[in-house]
C-alpha cells in the first residue's frame, strides 16, 4: 500500500467504524513488551516520527542502553485522538514472577505513568492488582506487541517462555502479539522470524528504528514501521466484528491473573517443600558424617 494511504489510514483511524460501532471502547491501546534494550521505547519515537512531517526528530521516550534497564515507569504516548502506545517496563527474563507483572501491565491492572517494580512476593503482587479497581479501565481495546532484537539469538529456554507468552498473550486479549523485529540490518532476521512463526506468531515485521542518530527517512524503514500500526488496526476491526463486552473482558482479564499468580505460588510451594527435604537429608548426612568424627 502507499505510505500517505497508510498514514491516512492512520490517522482517521475510529473505533465507530464497523457495524457494531465501538461496543464501548473508547481507545486503542498499542501495549509494547520485550526484555529490556530491545528497542520499545525506540519503536515508539519511530511511530510517532513517521506518522509526523519533515525530518525533526524527537525523543519522546528516553532510550539507550543501561544495566536493569531504561524504561521503569509504564508512559503512555498518544499517536492520534483514539490509538496511544504504551512503553511497558522491558523484563530480563520473562520467569514466572515477571510474566505476572507482564500480564498485569498487559491486562491493564497497572496504571499509567505508575513506576513499575517486578514483585518477589505474592501478596504484594496480588495488593497492587487489587489497587487497580481504584480506578478500572475497561474502555481501552488492548493490542499487544512484542518487540525483539534480531541480533539476540533465542535461546531454547526463552523459546519456551516466549512460546507460553504468546499463547497467554491470546487469551487475554483475543489478539497473537504482533512481532516486531527490531535491528533488522544488524542480523538474521529471516531466521528470528521463522523462529517466531514456529512458536505461533501470525504477524512478524523487521523494522530498522529510527533513532537520533539515524533519522534520514527512507521509504523501505517508514513502510515497514506502518505496516505494524496497520497491522495492529486490523486486528482490532476484525475483533470488533464481534459482539464485545469491555467490562466482561475487563473481569476475565483479572480473573487470568489471579489464577496464574495461585499457581505460581503453588509450584513455588512445592519447590520449597522439596527444597526443605533435600536439605533436610543434606543436614542428616552432615550429621552423620560428625558422629563419625567423633566416633
Ligand atoms: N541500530 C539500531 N539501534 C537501535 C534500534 N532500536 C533501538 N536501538 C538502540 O538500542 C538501544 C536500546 O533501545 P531502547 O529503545 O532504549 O530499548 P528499550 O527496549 O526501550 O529498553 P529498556 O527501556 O531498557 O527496556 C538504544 O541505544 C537505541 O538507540 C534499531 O532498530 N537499530
Ligand atoms: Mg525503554
Amino acid at each position: 500500500m502507499d505510505i500517505r494511504q497508510l498514514k491516512e489510514n492512520i490517522r482517521n483511524f475510529t473505533l465507530e467504524d464497523g457495524d457494531l460501532g465501538s461496543q464501548g471502547y473508547t481507545r486503542v491501546l498499542l501495549q509494547l513488551f520485550g526484555y529490556m534494550g530491545h528497542g520499545k521505547s525506540s519503536f515508539i519515537n519511530s511511530c510517532k516520527y513517521v506518522l509526523e512531517e519533515g525530518e525533526n526528530f524527537t525523543e519522546y521516550a528516553e532510550a539507550g542502553e543501561k544495566q536493569g534497564g531504561l524504561t521503569r515507569i509504564r508512559n503512555a504516548y498518544p499517536l492520534t485522538d483514539q490509538i496511544t502506545m504504551i512503553d511497558n517496563r522491558g523484563c530480563n527474563r520473562l520467569d514466572d514472577f515477571e510474566r505476572a507483572e507482564v500480564y498485569a501491565q498487559l491486562g491493564n491492572l497497572i496504571p499509567i505513568g505508575q513506576e513499575v517494580d517486578w514483585k518477589t512476593e505474592y501478596s504484594t503482587m496480588m495488593a497492587a492488582i487489587e489497587e487497580s479497581e481504584m480506578d478500572p479501565n475497561f474502555t481501552d481495546f488492548l493490542v499487544p506487541i512484542f518487540v525483539y532484537r534480531v541480533t539476540k539469538m533465542i535461546t531454547s529456554t526463552e523459546k519456551e517462555e516466549l512460546r507460553k507468552f504468546l499463547h497467554n498473550c491470546v487469551k487475554m486479549t483475543g489478539i497473537v502479539p504482533i512481532v516486531v523485529l527490531t535491528f533488522k540490518t544488524e542480523g538474521d532476521y529471516l531466521e528470528i522470524e521463522r523462529q517466531f512463526k514456529l512458536m505461533g506468531a501470525e504477524t512478524v515485521i523487521a523494522i530498522e528504528n529510527y533513532t537520533m542518530k539515524r533519522k534520514i527517512k527512507t521509504l523501505g524503514r517508514t513502510a515497514d514501521i506502518l505496516m505494524v500500526i496497520d497491522s495492529a488496526l486490523r486486528n482490532v476491526r476484525f475483533r470488533l466484528e464481534q459482539p464485545r463486552d469491555p467490562r466482561r473482558e475487563r473481569i476475565e482479564r483479572k480473573a487470568f491473573i489471579f489464577k496464574y499468580i495461585h499457581l505460581i505460588k503453588a509450584d513455588e510451594e512445592i519447590k520449597n517443600y522439596h527444597k526443605s527435604e533435600s536439605e533436610k537429608k543434606q543436614e542428616g548426612k552432615i550429621r552423620s558424617k560428625e558422629e563419625c568424627k567423633v566416633m
